[in-house]
This record gives structure tokens, C-alpha cells and sequence, in this order.
């Protein structure tokens, strides 16, 4: 008798509504399956990171955004992602022939998984990949590149509200005298903040394993374009940080008034929101990019509004903001786009 016949070899694309499924059902030994049967059917393991894994946490950050996946379910899935990448890694030993790339998230950056798929693409393509994880201190991180004769330093940022603290990471690195990449959303959807900040950028694992082969590219980084910090408007903003967050808070309960009954959490959310406001609004400012700003404001009022909290308190704190920084001219016009960008 013979043995029935393998199905056809079907590729990450075919395989993903399984994928998905085995997330939504926090199944990570089928999740498992999925990918290693891929890798056995002669799919390259840098294609089942990109092509399965990759698409497969957007659609979970999507689900999130929209409220239909709460924040547990996203961590079970996230888990399991994680889990599967180590499986794939596990399958795929590859002997490193190429130099030291030293991956790190930027310090306050938690999205470790994006960085991740990065370091193991790196590692496929023979690279010696130190991969450090979330949010490692720019002091630690010199030190460790200092000990170490990296080949390169690849910077993860996942959000672009912390591009100043990214900036400051990169010209630690860069006083290290290590070539630096960078990459994640945190930079805009085609690397335009990393241009700004004077930093090669690769949009995808696969496109910064070419980067980092390009030697002669990867010494010669572009130049920094930041001259509007000079209106220190950038500072003033952070200065005023607690009392933008605190005044919004008043305000706000002014407005809602099922805010009296908040709980303690609801009250966090709220101060976290008001900072995120605030956050992106003075990265926008040190990037010099309304559609930094604007596009924060409409993902937010989307999220906000999947939560049952209408647009109009969106509004409301950034005509509150636009009066109380009425002699920052950058920030004023960013917050008039913004409530712009609430109403459309
Ligand atoms: C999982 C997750 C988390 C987990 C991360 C755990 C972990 N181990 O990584 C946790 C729970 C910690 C988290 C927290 C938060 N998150 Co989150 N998170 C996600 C989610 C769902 C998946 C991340 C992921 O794995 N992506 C998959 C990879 C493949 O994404 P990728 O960026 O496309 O990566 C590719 C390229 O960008 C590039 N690349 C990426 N990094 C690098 C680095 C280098 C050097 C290079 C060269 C290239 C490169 O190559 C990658 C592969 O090709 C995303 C959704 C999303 N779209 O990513 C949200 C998302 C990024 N999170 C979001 C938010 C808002 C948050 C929080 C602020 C939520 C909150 N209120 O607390 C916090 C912030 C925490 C912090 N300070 O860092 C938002 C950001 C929205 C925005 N406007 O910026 C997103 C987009 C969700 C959404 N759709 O709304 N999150």
C-alpha cells in the first residue's frame, strides 16, 4: 500500500488564515505546525518570519486598534509568535560567516518582536547576531558595543513618539564609532524620520541584510536635517510636559462628567492618553512633521472611538493645547492640523 500523497507545498500566504486561527485559539502547538510544516515543505525559513509571522502581528495590532481583540488575547497571540519564531530559529542553524550585528530596541521601547524577526533574518543571512531585546539604556548599550567589535548596531523603535530618545541612542552609537541602522514604524511609513535624524533605514529584515553588506553605503550616513531645533521649542515642550497632561485632566473631567465615577484605572488610561497627545506632539515638533502628529490623532480617535469615547474630547484637549501654546508657532499649527485631522 502506498503512503497517501503529501498535499501540494503550499506557501505562508496559503498558510495564514491557519496561522491566524491557531492565534485567535492561543494554540501554539498547532501555530507550530503550521510554520515547520512550511519549512518542510522546502519553504525558506526567512520567508515563514516575513510572510506568516510578520503579517500574522499586524493583524493582531489591527484587531487591538479595533477593540475586538482585547489586550490579553493580543499577549497570548504575541506569546505564541514569539514561540514560533524561536521553533523556526531552533529548525535553521545557520554558522555565522559574516561579522557582528548587535540588535537592540531603543530604551522605552517594548516592541521586542519586530527586532527579533530582524536578528534572525540577520542570522539566516550569516551574520553574528547579538540580539539584546526591549528597551536597553543607551549607556549599557555603548558599553556592550564598545566590548564588542561590532560590524554594525541595528536600533529598533516601533513608535514615533519616542524618536527624541531615539536620537539621542543613535548619537550615543555613533560617538561608539559603530555604523548604525535603524528601522520599525517608529520612523514613518518610508523611513522619512530617520533621513531627519541623519540614519540609514531598511524598511524590512530582508532589505537591512542588504544594507548591512553594502559597506561603503553603510559608512557614509546621510546628513542630518534638524536645523528648526533651534527655535527651542523642543525643550519647551518637554518642560511643560506634567502641567499640558494635568491641565488636560482638568478640563476633561470638566467635560465629561461620568469622569467623577472613573475608576483608578480608567483615570491612568486617561493621564496615558493625554501623554501619548502630548509625546507625539513634541516628536512631531523635534521631526518638524505634522503628519506625524496627524496620523497619531487619527489612529487615536479611532481607538478611542471603538472604546465608546467620542472624537470630540480629542478635540476638545487640543484646542485646550493650541491656546496654552500659543507662542510655540510649530506645535500651534501641528495641533490646528490635528483637529483637522479629527474631524475628517
Ligand atoms: C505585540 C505588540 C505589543 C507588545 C510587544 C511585545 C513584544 N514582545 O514585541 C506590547 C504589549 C509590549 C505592546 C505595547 C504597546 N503598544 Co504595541 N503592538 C504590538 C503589535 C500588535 C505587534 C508588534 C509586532 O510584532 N509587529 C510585527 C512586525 C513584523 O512589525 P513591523 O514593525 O512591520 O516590523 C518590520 C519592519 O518595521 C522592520 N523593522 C522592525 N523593527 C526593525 C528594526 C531594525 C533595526 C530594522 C532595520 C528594521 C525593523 O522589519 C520588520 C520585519 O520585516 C503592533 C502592531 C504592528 N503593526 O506591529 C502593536 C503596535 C505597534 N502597538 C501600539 C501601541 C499603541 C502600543 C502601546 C502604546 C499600547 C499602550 N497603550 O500601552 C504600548 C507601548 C509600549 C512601548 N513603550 O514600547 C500601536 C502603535 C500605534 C501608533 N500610532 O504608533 C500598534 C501599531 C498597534 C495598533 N495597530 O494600534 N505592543
Amino acid at each position: 500500500m502506498t503512503a497517501p500523497a503529501r498535499p501540494a507545498a503550499s506557501g505562508p500566504v496559503e498558510a495564514y488564515p491557519e496561522f491566524l486561527d491557531c492565534l485567535a485559539a492561543a494554540d501554539e502547538y498547532s501555530a507550530t505546525d503550521v510554520a515547520l510544516r512550511l519549512l518542510d515543505d522546502g519553504i525558506p525559513a526567512e520567508r515563514v518570519l516575513l510572510d506568516l509571522v510578520a503579517p500574522a502581528q499586524e493583524q493582531v495590532g489591527r484587531w487591538w486598534q479595533r477593540n475586538v481583540w482585547s489586550v490579553a488575547q493580543e499577549h497570548a497571540a504575541t506569546h505564541i509568535s514569539e514561540r514560533v519564531v524561536a521553533a523556526v530559529a531552533a529548525q535553521t542553524r545557520v554558522r555565522p560567516h559574516l561579522g557582528r550585528i548587535v540588535v537592540s530596541c531603543m530604551d522605552g521601547e517594548w516592541h521586542a518582536l519586530p527586532a527579533r524577526l530582524v536578528a534572525e533574518v540577520l542570522r539566516l543571512r550569516g551574520w553574528d547576531v547579538a540580539f539584546l531585546g526591549a528597551s536597553v539604556p543607551a549607556a549599557h548599550l555603548v558599553s556592550y558595543l564598545h566590548r564588542d567589535d561590532a560590524h554594525a548596531v541595528a536600533l529598533a523603535c516601533a513608535l514615533p513618539m519616542r524618536l527624541p530618545h531615539a536620537h539621542r541612542m543613535i548619537e550615543a552609537c555613533r560617538r561608539a564609532d559603530v555604523p548604525i541602522l535603524v528601522g520599525g514604524r517608529g520612523f514613518g511609513p518610508d523611513g522619512r524620520w530617520a533621513r531627519r535624524l541623519g540614519v540609514h533605514w531598511a524598511g524590512d529584515a530582508s532589505s537591512a541584510a542588504d544594507v548591512l553588506t553594502d559597506e561603503r553605503t553603510l559608512h557614509r550616513p546621510p546628513p542630518e536635517d534638524l536645523d528648526h531645533l533651534a527655535d527651542d521649542e523642543y525643550p519647551g515642550l518637554v518642560n511643560r510636559r506634567a502641567e499640558l497632561i494635568d491641565t488636560g485632566l482638568r478640563d476633561l473631567t470638566a467635560l465629561v462628567p461620568a469622569m467623577a465615577d472613573y475608576t483608578p484605572a480608567q483615570l491612568d488610561a486617561t493621564v496615558d492618553d493625554l501623554g501619548h497627545i502630548v509625546d507625539f506632539l513634541t516628536a512631531a515638533v523635534y521631526v518638524d512633521d505634522a503628519t506625524l502628529f496627524t496620523s497619531f490623532i487619527t489612529w487615536m480617535v479611532e481607538v478611542l472611538d471603538s472604546r465608546q469615547v467620542p472624537a470630540h474630547t480629542v478635540d476638545r484637549i487640543l484646542e485646550v493645547y493650541a491656546d496654552m501654546l500659543h507662542d510655540f508657532p510649530r506645535a500651534h499649527r501641528f495641533l490646528r492640523a490635528g483637529r483637522v485631522a479629527v474631524r475628517s
